[in-house]
């Protein structure tokens, strides 16, 4: 579709108009009574999301690419149909394709509290069939109000079972790593990843030093990243996910990646919902998976 004709279909005054940001990226931008956000047709990706009279509650790298085919660096890249390397072929990219490849938007809605909706959909190419044989479908709804709640829902439309491991990776603004702490995971068992997937158990809330990157299994518990240079807590409540990432590349690696800036690694921290190593989701022949999370600020 055309951006005229996404305007002419989907825009909504004083809610969502549609718009080419870099060449063959447009996105919704999304600006309501409540929040501004700004949402990738292609990977359905949220870049943005601010509360009026908030600093952003996401963060989105300044250096962020903004090209067909490349991840962006912040924002809610969705990871599916698996999370980190592809269990079985090293050569399919790591966290999936969903990420990169196009969505189309399917509806828009103001809502009766002046909250905006819009649903996407996963559009099936040669791309997506070669790397994920399985037939399924796969929907984003946002819901973009003083909070923002993100559905991520994957059916089942073939006649036999599949796994899938997903995430929400979603990329938080804090004011300066050395001034957050992260709560919910308390007692909760984790692979860490940079100590070679050891397995390690949680003891107290999750201060950041040095570079982490670990996935807490088992745990449906809602995850509070507490900011005391912004005054500030920000609440990630999540259903349909039993893991939750947490990442910091910190300064070696984040330099290596070469999008997030110098010292960038400061004022971002990841917490991602949803499914992964040992709690990849079976799904059956019908069967619908959601993965569904909402974020909100509270006063600290
Ligand atoms: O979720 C944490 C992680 O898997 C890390 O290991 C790190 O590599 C990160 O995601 C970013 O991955 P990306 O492919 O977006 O560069």
């Amino acid at each position: 579709m055309t951006l005229t004709e996404l305007n002419e279909r989907f825009a909504i005054g004083n809610h969502v108009q549609f718009k080419e940001i870099a060449e063959g990226m447009i996105v919704a931008e999304v600006a309501n009574h409540h929040a501004l956000a700004n949402i990738a047709l292609q990977g359905a990706h949220i870049a943005t999301f601010q509360p009026r009279g908030e600093e952003p509650v996401i963060w989105l790298s300044p250096f962020a690419k903004f090209a067909p085919g490349k991840s962006i660096r912040g924002g809610v890249p969705i990871c599916w149909p698996w999370f980190g390397p592809h269990k079985t072929d090293s050569k399919l990219p790591g966290h999936g394709f969903a990420r990169t490849v196009p969505w189309e938007i399917f509806e828009t809605k103001a809502l009766p509290d002046g909250s905006t909706f819009l649903r996407f959909g996963l559009v099936e190419s040669d791309v997506t069939r070669t790397q994920w044989p399985h037939p399924c479908t796969l929907q984003l709804s946002v819901t973009v109000g003083k909070s923002l709640r993100v559905e991520l829902s994957t059916h089942n439309t073939g006649n036999a079972a599949f796994e899938l491991g997903e995430a929400l990776h979603t990329y938080f603004q804090i004011s300066d790593v050395a001034k957050m702490t992260i709560r919910g995971l308390e007692d909760c068992a984790y692979l860490d990843k940079v100590q070679d997937f050891a397995h390690c158990t949680q003891k107290d809330g999750i201060v950041i030093e040095s570079e982490v990157d670990r996935v807490y299994v088992n745990t449906a518990a809602d995850c509070v990243i507490e900011d005391k240079g912004l005054k500030r807590a920000i609440r990630i409540a999540k259903q349909g996910s039993m893991s939750t990432v947490v990442w910091n590349p910190w300064t070696e690696k984040a330099d290596k990646m070469g999008d997030f800036g110098e010292n960038g690694h400061r004022g971002m921290v990841c917490v991602e919902s949803g499914n992964a190593m040992e709690n990849v989701v079976k799904l059956a022949p019908d069967e619908t998976h959601k993965l569904v999370v909402v974020y909100s600020v509270e006063k600290l």
